[in-house]
């Protein structure tokens, strides 16, 4: 395959799907970004199709290669591919350190100009990562660089992934009650749940659900939940007392849960939007709830050793410091809080944080502006490129 332009760049993002929906959903996002925002001819390499479609609908999952919103989708099946020197594109990135095809590793360093050869890696709010970002590694044999490029929250790393357009978009939909109800009621949001107080539930099993809607059922709060189906699935049958499936919904107490389908990526930032609260997982919505200007809590995908509580508390330290109560719901959240679990007392811990509420949107908006203000991760990491490239690093 041949992808080079005259004047266009020429990409290839390669993808393994670990787990879930975030790494292919990162690259995904990241993909039409570079297409529709800067013109770049993308081809995307994505070993997990049935990951894929369940983001983004329109993914066949027996097709070798399609075109989706412009960005060329591949099914990358194994590392035997077949690569010469016409198929290597300008910029390869592989997204968190998985290895790309040797063939085309050794087609790289035939290749001149030397395409630039980035390993995307994944989102952390520790310190360190500054002093790792766009670090290189030369390659032990051949006559290839490899640079890590970090997105990350401050100035000194790569950013996070920011539509141009999005802030605008976001704010036009909030301001606009009546778009924001016709978005909710097609999950059977009713108009007097309009009024209540919205959540939309994003987490991993193990998280302490039902402790939450015990608490949110006897409070004196209105509260409407809407979980998309597959998401915390057991403790959402023992509310409804039966199938957690699409449509399905449950009033008691003060609580009323909506189970929606699972919701094209390109859609889930308005449930993001028009909810007061969002709890989410992982990297992207994660980074979605940010830009959302919402508050949000989030559960952090799971580590050995609870090296992701490191990680935790790496970002409450820049994100919450002033707010205690969102620190103290975060970290039982997380079961990360210093307290023995089973003496939680999650209304007490509930009540607290929704008291905070004003201190926290102000927060959230604040955040938002901050993190638009590192500039967005795809034109930082083009920008990287470009100083390699007049550096003649690639040369
Ligand atoms: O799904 P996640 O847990 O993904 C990941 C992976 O597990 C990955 O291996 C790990 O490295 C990473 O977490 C930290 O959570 P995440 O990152 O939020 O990705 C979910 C994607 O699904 C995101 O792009 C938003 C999208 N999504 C929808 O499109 N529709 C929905 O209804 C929901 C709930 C999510």
């Amino acid at each position: 395959m041949h992808l080079e332009k005259d004047t266009t760049k020429s990409l290839a993002l390669f993808c393994k799907v670990v787990d879930n929906y975030g790494d292919i959903g990162i690259c995904w996002r990241f993909a039409r970004q570079l297409q529709q925002e800067h013109g770049i001819v993308v081809s995307l390499w994505v070993d997990d199709l049935v990951s894929f479609q369940r983001i983004c609908p329109q993914v066949a999952i027996d097709l070798e290669q399609q075109v989706i919103a412009e960005v060329l989708v591949r099914h990358w099946r194994d590392q035997d591919g077949r690569f010469t020197v016409a198929d290597v594109p300008d910029i390869v990135i592989e997204f968190f350190a998985c290895d790309i095809p040797l063939g085309l590793i050794s087609a790289m360093a035939e290749r001149t100009p030397r395409p630039v050869w980035l390993n995307l890696e994944g989102l952390t709010a520790e310190e360190w990562v500054e002093g790792c970002h766009t670090l290189s590694s030369p390659h032990p044999r051949l006559a290839l660089t490899k640079y890590f490029f970090f997105p990350g929250f401050t100035a000194k790393t790569g950013g996070v992934l920011l539509e141009s357009g999005l802030q605008q978009e976001r704010q036009q939909f909030q301001s606009d009650p009546v778009a924001m109800h016709a978005f909710l009621a097609q999950f059977g949001v009713t108009a007097a749940q309009m009024e209540s107080f919205k959540i939309a539930l994003f987490c991993y099993p193990q998280a302490p659900v039902a402790a939450l809607f015990e608490a949110w059922q006897t409070g004196n709060r209105p509260i409407t939940c809407l979980v998309p189906q597959g998401v915390a699935v057991a403790a959402v049958q023992a509310f409804l007392g039966g199938e957690a499936s699409v449509g399905a919904s449950a009033t008691r107490g003060a609580l009323s849960l909506h189970v929606l389908p699972f919701i094209p990526q390109t859609d889930y930032d308005k449930l993001l939007w028009a909810c007061d609260l969002n709890f989410v997982r992982g990297e992207d919505s994660f980074v979605r709830a940010q830009l959302a200007a919402k508050p949000f809590i989030w559960h952090i995908y799971p580590q050995d050793e609870n090296l992701h509580h490191i990680k935790l508390r790496a970002f409450l330290g820049r994100y919450a410091l002033d707010a205690e109560h969102l620190c103290a719901l975060s970290l039982a959240w997380n079961a990360a809080s210093t307290a023995d679990a089973s003496t939680l007392e999650w209304s007490d811990l509930w009540q607290q944080f929704l008291d905070d509420m004003p201190k926290m949107n102000v927060m959230a908006l604040n955040w938002q502006r901050q993190l638009a203000a590192n500039g967005d991760m795809t034109s930082n990491l083009l920008d990287f490129v470009d100083t390699l490239k007049l550096a003649g690093a690639q040369k």
